[in-house]
């Protein structure tokens, strides 16, 4: 019998998805620039369209948000040191953490990494407020249709119909 052989055809790749968002400086070039440093720690890097999104919490008055989803192919560090990563990257751009869910130059959240479920205090997987956020469902759902979340098994885009339809605007 022949040797068993990996089929590169059929063979899915490890994908880490992370969460992008900024509703102070410019907005659109902190994503782009985010997503094309995280390009970097991975195989293969696509990013969904930007949405404007009405903020979810925090101080009444804060300007809407850019809003975005990057989904990382054979990522080359393992959940934790890519969550460390995010945060370099974050405090790179100058991002102050002072009021929670205040306005920020950029976010970076590691919403899921594979079919990894965690939860410990410093790393949770997949992100525990992944499911109620149009925010990050409306990009997941469009870069990712047929992806199941691992813990509840079911689409972004199946968890998003569920949500009202407001607040989040494709832009581009
Ligand atoms: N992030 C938050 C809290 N609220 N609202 C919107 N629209 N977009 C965000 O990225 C966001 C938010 C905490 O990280
Ligand atoms: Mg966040
Ligand atoms: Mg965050």
């Amino acid at each position: 019998m022949a040797a068993y052989e990996p089929r590169a055809d059929v063979a899915t790749a490890l994908v880490a998805y992370v969460a992008l968002g900024s509703n102070l400086g410019d907005s659109a070039n902190e994503l782009r620039n985010a997503a094309a440093l995280l390009a970097r720690l991975c195989d293969g890097l696509t990013r969904s369209s930007i949405y404007r999104t009405t903020p979810v919490g925090g101080p009444a008055g804060q300007a809407d948000y850019l809003n975005a989803v990057v989904a990382m192919a054979g990522p080359q560090l393992g959940p934790r040191a890519l969550l460390n990563e995010l945060l370099v990257i974050e405090r790179r751009r100058g991002r102050v953490r002072d009021e929670r869910w205040g306005p920020r130059i950029l976010d970076l959240d590691l919403l899921a990494y594979g079919l990894e479920v965690v939860d410990d205090p410093v790393l949770s997987l997949p992100h525990p407020r992944l499911h109620q956020r149009a925010f990050v469902l409306a990009p997941l759902c469009e870069l990712a249709p047929g992806w199941r979340l691992p813990d509840v098994g079911a689409t972004a885009c199946a968890l998003l119909a569920r949500l009202p339809a407001v607040g989040v605007e494709r832009t581009e």
